[in-house]
């Protein structure tokens, strides 16, 4: 079954265009216009097909035929970070709605679904994949109000606002009846472009700990104050990101980590700041070196502050552990690459995906298409249209053999109940 490559990339350009920042990249946060404004054109989509279109509880979207029971979930995200790239996430959206509507054209009533997760980027409320944590119950009704804005707003006013929120509505989801659960996404780094591979398996799921650490000390007068006797938030803030560097740096083992977002009070030139505030994101694909860096990194952030003579807050932000993917998924899709004769490897993602959060529930499987210079999460993310187009074929080939299979061992089954004396 052949994939509509114009219409996967004419439905992408138009999203593209759906973004708070013209001409700064994509900027398409849960829950505002922009998020639905996109919501509106996959419905006109769905309609015209005749898909069922339903929102849960928090927003996460299901699209599949009416009587569909969502056997094979294909799943990724809409909502982007502030001034992010055109395919973050989306690609995966309209590479998903791409094989409905392909399985459709071609008369197959598949058991596939749509899945759209809900503020995946945690661009809102700091922690990511907010939407399958909910699903998979890793979040409760609790985290509902827990999970605030930086201007105190919680999840549950951003949805009551929206009008998705529905007591009477389950927030988690029964996968007993999904047979796997799969994923396209850009690779959003730099190895599938420097060695020129056409297909990434995911094999392991970064995991992430994500800290908020905060320093207060003596605001003062930028000028009238000695340098004698300051106790600086901020030199103790410029210390702390250079020693996560350090620490991240000489951990290895693929660690990273990351001081991405930073606030300070009162944030004039002509005042030594009284309090700053900012996270530090580490990602490992194995949980001991993750936690074992996010602890130099507390043990560091204290002492800094000792020595410093500032106080000192850490607060756990979000938390996922690392995820390898379903060995059986990483086979299928390594024996359909090599028939199809693609340049291919296994790798790890050092991107956090929904679809992590549902493989201990189902079989879970990610496809990668390779990012122009490893860019992402910025207005230079690209990917080349051939590889957009041979990506959602890849994965289009994959739930066709994954039909006949399983409609192979149907046969099966039933022959043998048959032959039964
Ligand atoms: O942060 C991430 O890895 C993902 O893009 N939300
Ligand atoms: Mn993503
Ligand atoms: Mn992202």
């Amino acid at each position: 079954m052949k994939i509509d490559g114009q219409r996967l990339l004419d439905d992408l350009y138009t999203l593209r265009k759906i973004t708070a920042t013209p001409g700064q990249g994509v900027t398409r946060f849960s829950y505002t216009q922009e998020d639905n404004r996109a919501r509106e054109y996959l419905s006109h989509i769905a309609e015209d097909y005749g898909f069922s279109m339903e929102t849960d509880a928090v927003g996460n979207i299901r699209i599949c035929l009416q009587q569909s029971k969502g056997r094979i979930i294909i799943g990724s995200h809409i909502d982007t970070v502030r001034n992010g790239g055109w395919l973050d996430g989306v690609y995966g959206v309209i590479s998903g709605l791409e094989v409905l509507r392909t399985l459709t054209d071609s008369g197959i009533a598949s058991d596939v679904m749509l899945m759209i997760y809900a503020e995946e980027e945690g661009s809102l409320f700091g922690s990511t994949m907010t939407g399958s944590k909910f699903l998979t119950g890793k979040y409760t009704a609790d985290d509902l109000t827990d999970l605030k804005d930086d201007r105190g707003r919680t999840l549950l006013d951003h949805l009551e606002a929206r009008g998705y929120y529905n007591a009477d509505l389950p927030l988690t989801m029964d996968f007993s009846s999904v047979d796997r659960v799969l994923e396209i996404h850009i690779e959003q780094g730099p190895v599938m472009d420097t060695e020129h591979l056409q297909i990434g398996i995911v094999d392991t799921v970064f995991g992430m700990h994500v800290l908020e650490i905060a320093f207060s000390g003596l605001g003062n007068h930028a000028g009238a104050s000695p340098m004698v006797g300051r106790r600086d938030p901020m030199s103790a803030f410029a210390e702390t990101a250079l020693a996560v560097e350090k620490i991240a740096r000489d951990a290895g083992n693929g660690v990273v980590a990351t001081v991405g977002k930073v606030s300070v009070s009162p944030g004039a030139s002509n005042v030594i700041p009284d309090s700053v505030r900012f996270t530090v994101d580490v990602r490992s694909n194995n949980d001991r070196y993750t936690t074992d860096t996010v602890q130099r990194i507390r043990e560091t952030a204290s002492k800094i502050a000792n020595t410093r003579t500032v106080d000192c807050t850490i607060r756990d932000v979000a938390a996922s552990s690392a995820i390898p993917l379903s060995r059986t998924i990483i086979n299928e899709m390594a024996a359909l690459a090599e028939d199809q004769k693609l340049v291919y490897r296994m790798m790890d993602s050092g991107a956090v995906h929904d679809t992590a959060m549902l493989a201990p529930f189902t079989d879970a499987g990610m496809i990668f298409v390779p990012s122009i210079n490893g860019r992402s999460h910025v207005p230079e993310e690209d990917t080349a249209e051939a590889d957009l187009i041979r990506g959602t074929q890849f994965l289009m080939d994959h739930i066709a053999r994954t039909i006949s299979q399983a409609q192979g061992r149907m046969r099966d089954q039933s022959s043998k109940i048959r032959s039964k004396p």
